[in-house]
């Protein structure tokens, strides 16, 4: 073989990408001013494509130092990743207060209206590991860091208001059950196996988040329309160090959607990245995302005469208890720089508060102030975490901590301890304006003892779970039936699911049978002893999802399905229509480089028919040549198409050649098949979901 000539001849007479490496010519061709390319000492690099050989076949050298600190930088890429809510998505922007909460808290984030406070939230996945895909059935962390003047104050909640465990001991256990099975290394992001049903029949606790998590809270269309819970109690503290308990609420503006499971599973597979895209998308665009925040305030007096105990993180205060009360928006505006330095980086910890605002004595609340500190260590493999661009606080901060690993401050001065006279200028403590935790009386009765002891008031599993159940409308119901169904399906031990039909019984009986049946028991299993009776607590509707749709085409995507000879007007006045409604409109066509219309021109396509399924969209249009749609007949990736639309209860208009198509998949019509001539009825009819349409399609529990 010829030998290839020596890197520096080559840059001379640049001839052939062959002669040159890949890249090296490319590079050239690129405009611009680019700065040069250097390694991490400043030393400008005189080739990017070739290592340093002893002759052009010889052996590379280990004096190469420019080829030994890339990959030695590349080698150590990876940090570890969460171990749970490893996979999210983050973004900048700002919380606005609109409603101040002087009466309570001292805090200025909370008192200082029409001040913005920078944020950077952080919404994610729990189960699956960083690269697994979007759309699992799964809880949705929701976390906020809030740069404010007096401190980071980090809220790190979740999508639904409630929690699996009572008590951080139990954590482990809970993750250890829905993360992969040790032994297998499988399923990944998937509660549907046998260890997390297992450890789910055995916790009763668990009972009310099973109902949300089984409900279609869990399979969202869009991390912009999820709600967000602190989850927790916590407290506000005002000037006299008097404190009231908050409950924290996140509510979209597009209002709350979801998908239906069929569509989550395909959509899974279109897209694994559905919902980072979808975000990364809408700011791109130069839209913002928004959520009102909004309190639950309540004395401790109002708290013992509540039906459940606060402190337990499975209940949550129905609004209707304790209305709701709005003190400000959350806007995200900015998808971050670099998606390691920021998304990767940031370090939540419920720890993270400032002066004013307060820890409950729930014992989850008790166990996270503690765990996230620490895992901040393993991940980021250093006490100056806070050092991060994306940790740093925004205000001024200084004390007598030191040195570490990757220290990155330059800490002048002599002292570096307290109490100190040396220096006029260390930091110092200041007792007014500093932390003060709630000054309230812990000692409890006295006959208490210390112990590993779980309160009585904790004992109720089942009320809120009936309740929740209780409060959905009758598709929803049928979904969460379903799911239950589903999920217990994959469980290989009769015994466990069995003992679930068990604890069903508790929470309703209609509930349990349907499951029952779903799952071809001949009997009901025995429900297991309650610890304390149920009780008949009234339906609260703002635990719907269909009830917090909003109709609209905000945020909302429609595909308009175009082929060789569609009529481009009706596209026209459709993608017109659809877009004045707020929806992002994408062209579909057999190619990608787009279908010639009726009248000669050429429609150029936004995603190829068999890579732009109709589970990315919210509602499609099918506008067909004759000709089209029947060559269109034969084609398996458009029959899916209508199929799908019309099986996941979208909204389909039609013109003569979309009718061909529709009928040779089978689809009669009804209310959500419309005309594609008539654009403004198609935008009506793409606001809204076919509920009714479903008993028709397939079998739900
Ligand atoms: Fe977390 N959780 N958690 N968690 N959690 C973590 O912290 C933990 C809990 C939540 O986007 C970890 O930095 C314990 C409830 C969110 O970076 C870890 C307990 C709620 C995020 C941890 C809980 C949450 C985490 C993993 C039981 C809702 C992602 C990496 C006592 C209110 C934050 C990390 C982000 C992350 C521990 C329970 C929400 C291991 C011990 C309840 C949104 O520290």
């Amino acid at each position: 073989m010829k030998a290839r000539k020596s890197p520096a001849a080559l840059k001379k007479t640049p001839k052939t990408t062959d002669e040159i490496g890949a890249g090296g010519e490319l590079h050239q061709r690129v405009k611009g001013d680019h700065p040069a390319l250097t390694t991490n000492q400043g030393t400008v690099v005189s080739d990017n494509q070739n290592s340093l050989r002893a002759n052009p076949r010889g052996p590379t050298l280990l004096e190469d130092f420019i080829l030994r600190e890339k990959v030695m930088h590349f080698d150590h890429e990876r940090i570890p990743e969460r171990i749970v809510h490893a996979r999210g998505s983050g973004a900048h922007g700002f919380f606005e207060l609109t409603k101040s909460l002087d009466r309570y808290t001292t805090a200025r984030v909370l008192t200082e209206v029409g001040v913005k406070t920078p944020i950077f939230t952080r919404i994610s996945t729990v189960a699956g590991g960083s690269g697994s895909v979007d759309t699992p059935r799964d809880v949705r962390g929701f976390a906020i860091k809030f740069y404010t003047k007096e401190g980071n104050w980090d809220l790190v909640g979740n999508d639904v208001p409630v929690f699996f465990i009572q008590d951080a001991i139990k954590f482990p256990d809970l993750v250890h059950a829905v993360k992969m099975e040790p032994d297998r290394g499988f399923p990944q992001a998937a509660s549907a196996h046998d260890n997390f049903w297992d450890f789910i029949s055995l916790t009763p606790e668990s009972m009310h988040m099973v109902m949300w998590i089984m409900s279609d809270r869990t399979i969202p269309r869009s991390l912009r329309m999820i709600e967000g819970f602190g989850v927790h109690s916590f407290r506000l503290i005002d000037a006299k160090g008097e404190s009231t308990f908050v409950k924290f609420h996140w509510r979209p503006k597009l209002g709350l959607q979801s998908t239906i499971w069929d569509e989550a599973v395909k959509i899974a597979g279109a897209d694994p990245d559905f919902h980072r895209r979808d975000l990364f998308e809408a700011l791109s665009d130069g839209k913002t995302v928004e959520w009102e925040f909004a309190v639950q305030l309540f004395t401790q007096a109002e708290a013992d005469a509540f039906p459940f105990d606060h402190l337990d993180a499975t209940k949550l205060i129905p609004e209707e208890l304790v209305p709701l009360q709005v003190i400000g928006r959350l806007v995200m505006n900015r998808w971050p720089d670099n998606f390691f330095a920021e998304t990767e980086q940031v370090a939540f910890c419920p720890s993270h508060v400032v002066p004013g605002i307060d820890f409950s004595n729930d014992p989850l609340l008790q166990g996270r102030l503690f765990s996230y500190l620490d895992t901040q260590l393993s991940r980021l493999g250093s006490p100056n975490f806070h050092q991060l661009p994306v940790n740093a606080p925004q205000c001024p901060f200084a004390n007598h901590q030191r040195d570490g690993h990757m220290q990155m401050g330059r800490p002048k001065g002599r002292v570096n301890y307290e109490p100190s006279s040396l220096a006029g200028d260390s930091p110092r403590e200041s007792p007014i304006a500093g932390f003060r935790s709630a000054a309230v009386h812990e000692g409890g009765e006295p006959s208490d003892t210390r112990g590993r002891i779980r309160a009585e008031s904790f004992a109720d599993h089942y009320s809120q779970a009936r309740q929740f159940y209780l409060s959905q409308t009758a598709h929803e119901q049928a979904h969460l039936a379903s799911a239950l169904v589903f999920e217990l399906s994959k469980v290989e031990h009769p015994h466990v699911r069995e003992a679930i039909v068990g604890h069903l019984r508790h929470i309703e009986a209609g509930l349990a049978g349907r499951v029952a049946d779903g799952l071809g028991m001949a009997t009901l299993p025995v429900a297991p002893k309650a610890a304390m009776p149920v009780q008949d607590l009234p339906p609260s509707p703002a635990l719907q999802i269909i009830g917090k749709m909003k109709a609209t085409l905000e945020g909302r995507a429609v595909a308009i399905l175009v082929a060789e000879g569609s009529d481009g007007a009706i596209v026209a006045a459709l993608k017109k229509a659809a877009v004045a409604a707020g929806a992002k409109v994408a062209i579909v066509a057999p190619k990608i480089g787009g279908a010639t219309l009726a009248d000669g021109s050429l429609l150029p396509a936004d995603g190829q028919l068999a890579g732009t399924p109709s589970v990315m969209f919210d509602a499609v249009a099918i506008v067909l040549s004759a000709k089209a749609a029947k060559a269109l007949c034969q084609e398996a990736a458009a029959i899916d198409f209508v199929r799908d639309a019309f099986g996941h209860l979208k909204a389909i208009a039609v013109d003569t050649g979309g009718v061909a198509l529709l009928r040779h998949a089978g689809i009669t019509g009804d209310a959500g098949v419309v005309n594609a001539d008539d654009a403004k009825g198609f935008i009506a009819a793409a606001k809204l979901r076919y509920w009714d349409r479903e008993a028709s399609l397939r079998t739900l529990a």
